[in-house]
C-alpha cells in the first residue's frame, strides 16, 4: 500500500491538470528506485529526481538523455514489459549510457544523474560499487511485488 499511495496522488494530480500532475514514470520511477525516502513531500517536489534524469530538457518531453534513451530501447526490446520491469531490466544490465564509466544503477544508488556524463560519483567506482553491491545490487530496485515477469498473451 505504501508504494500505491504515491501513485494514486500522481493518478489524482494528473486528473487536475496543470504543472503540478507528476508524469506517471516518472512518480513509478521515484519510488522504485527509492528516492521518496529523500523528502517525504516528493510528489510536490520537483528536486526528486528531477526530469533530466530521463529528458534533456528541464519540462521533459524529447529530447531524451543517453539513460532515457536506454530506457525507451528497452521497451522496445520487450514491448509487453511495463515500465517497472523495463527500468529493473535496464538496471540488472549494468550499462552505463552516459559513458562516464560509472553504471547507471550505481549512479543511482549514490543519487547523480545516469544520462549526464557531468554528474557522476566523486569517489572511487570500486569503493561506490561496494557500497551499492552491499546494498543489494540491482535486486534492490526489483519491480513493485506482482510486477517481478510481464504478462503473456
Ligand atoms: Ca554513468
Amino acid at each position: 500500500m505504501r508504494r500505491i499511495l504515491p501513485l494514486l496522488a500522481a493518478a489524482a494530480l494528473g486528473t487536475l491538470g496543470g504543472t503540478l500532475a507528476m508524469p506517471q514514470f516518472r512518480a513509478a520511477a521515484i519510488v522504485q528506485l527509492h528516492y521518496d525516502r529523500l523528502d517525504p513531500l516528493w510528489q510536490y517536489s520537483g528536486k526528486v529526481m528531477s526530469c533530466t534524469f530521463c529528458h534533456v530538457g528541464k519540462g521533459g518531453g524529447a529530447p531524451w538523455n543517453p539513460f532515457g534513451q536506454a530506457l525507451q530501447k528497452g521497451f522496445a526490446s520487450n514491448p509487453r514489459a511495463n515500465f517497472s520491469q523495463v527500468l529493473s531490466a535496464v538496471l540488472q544490465a549494468n550499462g552505463d549510457a552516459d559513458g562516464d564509466g560509472y553504471p547507471d544503477a550505481v549512479e543511482i544508488f549514490a543519487r547523480t544523474l545516469p544520462g549526464d556524463p557531468a554528474s557522476h560519483p566523486d569517489r572511487p567506482l570500486a569503493e561506490v560499487q561496494a557500497e551499492y553491491d552491499a546494498a543489494g545490487g540491482a535486486a534492490q530496485y526489483a519491480p513493485p511485488k506482482g510486477q517481478g515477469a510481464p504478462k503473456g498473451r
